[in-house]
C-alpha cells in the first residue's frame, strides 16, 4: 500500500524544512511513504528546499492559483502516481507530523474512505473567541449540509483513500475544506474523524491575513457552498419570509381600505407588490438552482468516470517533476506524450500502478 503525503506550498521555504523533518517515512500498515510538494508559483526557494529535503514528487504551477486549485492538482497527481492513500497537511508545520499514522488508521482498517483530523479547536490558545465561534458556526452549517458529524470542518489535515480521492472535484476558489466534506457526504464516501495534535503557531495565517478576512471569506464560502448544494432550502425559505412580509403589508392595506381609509395607504399596496415580486423571483431562483444542482451531480459522475479512464490509461499528471535526486533517478523527467507516460508513471507508481485492476477494485463503465 502506498501513501503519498501532499503539502500545498506558497513561498514556504522558511517553514518547509521543519514540516518535512516532522513527517514520517514509515507508517504502520503502509509499504511506501512518499512526499509530494505542490508549489503554487512560489517566488522564494520553496522548490530547492523541497528537493534538498528529499521530497519525492513536485507539482509546479507556473503562477499562483490559490490553495483550492493547488490541492486539486496535488490529488490528481497523487492518484496518477499510484497512491492508495493520500494525506494532506499544511506547510507551516501546523499539524503534528507523526499523527499521520492516526489519520490513516481508519482507512487501513477499512472503516473509512476519508478521515478529517480534529484539532479540538476549543482548546487552541492562539485562536480568538470570535474565530472559535465562527469555526463552530461554519462547522455546524457544513454538518447540516453534508449530513456528517465532522467536528472540525476547516482542518487541512486529512486522509483520503483512492475511492474518495477519485470522486472529489473541488470547484470553490477559496476553500476546498468545506466543499470536499459536503461532496463526500453526498457521495459514496464514508467520513470519519480522529483527534490530532497541533504544533505551536509558527507564523500568521496566509489564507486569512486578518480576522475580518477570515469572517468575510468563510461566511461567503459557507453561504455559496450551501446554496449550491441546497438551493431549494436557501431560496425557498427566503422567498417564504419575504412573501409573508408582503401578505402582512397587504393585510394592513386591506384593513385600512375596509375602514374607508384606503387612499392613505397606497404605499402599503405598492410595498406589498414589490415584496411579492421579490418572493416570486427568489422562488424561481430556487427552482433554477435545483436544476443546476442536479446537472452538477451528472457532471460530477461523468468527471469521476473520466478520471478512472485516465488512470487506467496511465495519463501523465500535469505540471509534474520528480523531486529529489533519488526520485529523479527512477524517471526520465521528460515531458513525454500521455500514452508514452504510462511506463514512466508505472515506475514511480509502485504496486498499485503495476496492477491497477487489483482484486475487488471497481472497474470503470
Ligand atoms: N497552493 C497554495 N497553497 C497556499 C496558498 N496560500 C497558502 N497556501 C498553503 O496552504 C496551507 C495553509 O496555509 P496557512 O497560512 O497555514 O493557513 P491556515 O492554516 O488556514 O491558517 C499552507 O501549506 C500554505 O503554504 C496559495 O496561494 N496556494
Ligand atoms: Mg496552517
Amino acid at each position: 500500500m502506498k501513501l503519498i503525503i501532499q503539502i500545498p506550498c506558497f513561498n514556504e521555504a522558511e517553514q518547509l524544512p521543519r514540516t518535512l523533518g516532522d513527517l514520517p517515512r514509515e507508517v504502520p500498515g503502509i509499504d511506501v511513504v512518499e512526499w509530494l510538494v505542490i508549489d503554487d508559483g512560489s517566488t522564494d526557494r520553496t522548490i530547492a528546499v523541497a528537493r534538498e529535503h528529499g521530497v519525492d514528487h513536485l507539482v509546479r504551477l507556473t503562477n499562483n492559483k490559490g490553495l483550492a486549485a493547488g490541492f486539486q492538482a496535488g490529488i490528481d497527481t497523487a492518484l496518477k502516481l499510484g497512491a492508495d492513500v493520500i494525506v494532506n497537511t499544511d506547510a507551516d508545520n501546523q499539524y503534528y507530523g507523526p499523527d499521520v499514522a492516526k489519520l490513516v488508521a481508519p482507512i487501513i482498517e477499512g472503516r473509512a474512505d476519508m478521515v478529517v483530523g480534529d484539532r479540538e479547536v476549543s482548546g487552541i490558545e492562539h485562536f480568538s473567541p470570535l474565530k472559535k465561534a465562527l469555526q463552530r458556526l461554519g462547522s455546524w452549517v457544513v454538518r447540516q449540509a453534508s449530513s456528517t458529524s465532522v467536528p472540525d470542518t476547516t482542518s487541512g489535515f486529512r486522509a483520503y483513500n483512492r475511492e474518495a480521492a477519485i470522486q472529489m472535484m473541488v470547484v470553490s476558489k477559496f476553500t476546498y475544506t468545506l466543499e470536499t466534506i459536503i461532496q463526500a457526504g453526498k457521495m459514496l464516501v464514508a467520513i470519519d474523524h480522529v483527534p490530532v495534535r497541533t504544533n505551536p503557531k509558527t507564523r500568521e495565517s496566509r489564507l486569512f491575513p486578518s480576522m475580518g478576512a477570515y469572517v468575510r471569506r468563510n461566511g461567503i464560502s459557507i453561504f455559496r457552498i450551501y446554496s449550491q448544494y441546497e438551493p431549494l432550502k436557501v431560496f425557498w425559505s427566503l422567498a417564504l419570509t419575504i412573501g409573508l412580509a408582503a401578505i402582512v403589508v397587504w393585510v394592513r392595506f386591506a384593513v385600512a381600505y375596509a375602514e374607508g381609509n384606503g387612499k392613505g395607504h397606497v404605499q402599503s399596496l405598492i410595498l406589498g407588490a414589490v415584496l411579492f415580486i421579490a418572493a416570486v423571483v427568489l422562488w424561481a431562483l430556487g427552482v433554477i438552482g435545483d436544476l443546476l444542482a442536479a446537472q452538477r451531480v451528472m457532471t460530477q459522475r461523468t468527471f469521476e468516470r473520466v478520471r478512472r479512464i485516465e488512470l487506467e490509461l496511465g495519463v501523465q499528471p500535469s505540471h509534474y517533476e520528480p523531486g529529489s535526486a533519488r526520485a529523479a533517478a527512477t524517471t526520465d523527467g521528460g515531458d513525454a506524450a500521455p500514452r508514452a507516460a504510462s511506463p514512466r508513471i508505472a515506475t514511480l507508481g509502485g504496486a498499485h500502478s503495476e496492477d491497477p485492476r487489483r482484486e475487488g477494485e471497481r472497474v470503470p463503465l
